[in-house]
């Protein structure tokens, strides 16, 4: 199989990790983009076989032999249901929802992230302000709600930990510290929870340019 990455994607890093975390890497080809920093506003240049795997044109993108999976959610349920006998994921019940629960809150920041990378990267005339702010503020609504569910976190680092992880790690790498402030016990399983080799093999760099 091969899936499409960057070092510098949270989505892909919590695919990374998942697989990692399964201990299936040997089962994947992991193909590097390049992207060019006017992604945020313009169709960049890719390799043919990349924009001939998804139409969607972003990372992750896992290609099987059936099929192409175009977004880490759907690459995250493959691999927890088909590859990881739901290890990642209880299949259903109140711990599924609860999970699931928790996992949304923690894309809603990473969405954030991303959207505030993209306003970021655009000319300073072109920049909204506000935007950056109203995502920065929901980046940090969520961490102080995760702060008040992270006492009932289980043992099993499993999908939803791993995105919240994910969520800590681009939020310090990206853009600061100042998420400890509202979130401190979250901070302080953070810390832990970032030396888990899954974690430490993935830290983000930035992405090869075009
Ligand atoms: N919901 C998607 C989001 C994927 C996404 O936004 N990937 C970003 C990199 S972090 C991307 O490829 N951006 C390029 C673009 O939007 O042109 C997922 O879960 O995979």
């Amino acid at each position: 199989m091969r899936l499409y990455v960057t070092p510098a994607s949270p989505w892909v890093r919590r695919v990374r990790v998942a697989i990692l975390e399964l201990g299936i890497e040997d089962r994947f080809e992991f193909v590097q983009t390049r992207w060019s920093h006017r992604w945020a506003t313009q169709a960049v240049e890719h390799r043919p076989d990349f924009l001939e795997a998804t139409p969607v044109v972003r990372i992750p993108a896992l290609v099987t032999a059936e099929f192409t999976l175009t977004d880490s959610h759907s690459i995250c349920d493959y691999l927890n249901g088909e590859l990881g006998g739901y290890r990642l994921m209880v299949r259903e019940g109140a711990a599924r929802w609860q999970a699931l629960a928790d996992m949304s809150i923690a894309c809603g920041i990473i969405e954030a992230h991303i959207l505030r990378r993209a306003e970021l990267l655009r000319s300073e005339s072109e920049r909204s302000n506000d935007f950056v702010g109203k995502m920065k503020d929901r980046e940090l609504r969520c961490f102080a709600a995760l702060e008040n569910r992270v006492a009932r976190f289980g043992v099993a680092f499993d999908l939803a930990q791993i995105t919240t992880a994910v969520a800590c790690g681009y939020e310090s790498w990206r853009y600061g510290e100042e998420w400890r402030g509202v979130a401190p016990k979250l901070a302080a399983w953070y810390d832990r929870t970032a030396q888990r080799a899954s974690m430490k093999a993935t830290e983000p760099a930035e992405t090869p340019q075009i």
